[in-house]
């Protein structure tokens, strides 16, 4: 069975993924069961060119095809922040999703709601140097002032689902892997499902 590399490190994202593509007839590995210790900075200008900057620093250390995401949360009332810095939000040194989260609500208590926001992924497929597949998927939604559920991770409690009447970690994984930013980049990747179906 043909083998992709996940060029990521977080354990969330892997999960999903693997769910998201479970259709699909390939095995997805993560950098930890190779061995590999690769942790690119993050400095694109872009989701598309951070996703593409993991992808080349994953398959320059493997040669494996490998399957990047890129991926933030933008609010309105914030101008888009925390977006490419949804990671590195919170000013708190090792600060954790919950401290994000927090830190965010902090940035918009007082200011008129709803407090519109936008999931953003790309996803970055690439073969070879010169093979690469690209897609973006995005999610509306609303930042809420409670934490609401248990599933998913980030900034899921506080991302509410006005359709749905309920937050994405309180929808869990189900409903995430068919609708989500990551979900629908996923299902734009048509070179990694090409490739994925093509004969040895
Ligand atoms: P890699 O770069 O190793 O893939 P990362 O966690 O740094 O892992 P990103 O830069 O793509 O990944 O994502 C930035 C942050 O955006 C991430 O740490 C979460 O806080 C948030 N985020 C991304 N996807 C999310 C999701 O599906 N649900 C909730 N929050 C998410």
């Amino acid at each position: 069975m043909k083998t992709v590399l996940i060029a990521s490190n977080n354990d969330h994202k892997y999960e999903e993924i693997s769910a998201i593509l479970a259709h699909l007839p390939i095995r997805l590995v993560k950098p930890a069961e190779l061995g590999l210790n690769v942790d690119p900075t993050e400095t694109g200008a872009t989701y598309f060119e951070n996703s593409l900057l993991k992808a080349r620093a994953f398959h320059q250390a493997s040669g494996m095809p490998v399957l990047a995401d890129d991926s933030g949360l933008e609010v309105e009332l914030l101008g888009g922040e925390p977006g490419l810095h949804s990671h590195r939000f919170s000013p708190k040194p090792g600060a954790s999703d919950h401290d994000r989260c927090l830190y965010l609500i902090s940035k918009l208590v007082g200011k008129p709601k709803p407090w519109h926001a936008t999931f953003h992924c790309h996803a970055v497929f690439l073969i070879s140097p010169t093979l690469i597949g690209a897609s973006h998927g995005t999610v509306r939604g609303e930042i809420i002032e409670e934490f609401r559920g248990s599933n998913g991770f980030g900034y899921d409690p506080i991302f509410f689902v006005p359709s749905e009447g309920k937050t994405m970690a309180e929808l869990g994984s189900p409903y995430k892997n068919k609708n989500s930013h990551r979900a629908r980049a996923l299902a734009g990747l048509d070179l990694l499902k090409s490739w994925s179906l093509e004969a040895d």
